[in-house]
């Protein structure tokens, strides 16, 4: 080691190299729980699903419910991916539990950084 400052991070009028920090937190990417129409799920079933898994009441939920029955699928909720596959997995695992058919699944909310 030199105590020579006339060194690679000094500049000859003595002042120091910095660079401005670059912004570290960025929103996190953003994640839908789509459930999925089947023939053979009881739409009652898919109703509490609803209610318990995303905290809908019997009305919001039962609108949802048929949502899906006619339209083939509907997004259910919005999450940071971790939650939303969290969520996804576990109604996945639940209706395989009581012999259903139900899926859910994930889609991208967002395309990019917004704002
Ligand atoms: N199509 C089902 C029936 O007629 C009802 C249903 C609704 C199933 C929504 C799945 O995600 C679903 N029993």
């Amino acid at each position: 080691m030199s105590d020579n400052p006339d060194q690679s991070d000094l500049h000859a009028d003595g002042g120091l190299l910095l660079e401005e920090a670059k912004p570290k937190l960025k929103r996190p990417a953003l994640y839908k729980v789509v459930i999925l129409n089947d023939d053979y799920t009881p739409m009652e079933f898919v109703v509490e699903i609803l209610e318990h898994f995303f905290s809908m009441n019997r009305e919001k939920a039962t609108q949802i419910m048929l949502t899906i029955h006619t339209q083939g699928k509907a997004a259910v909720g919005i999450f940071p991916r971790d939650i939303a596959e969290t969520k996804s997995h576990s109604v996945n695992l639940y209706a395989r539990e009581h012999e259903h058919p139900l899926l859910s699944d994930i889609e991208p909310a967002t395309d990019g950084e917004e704002e």
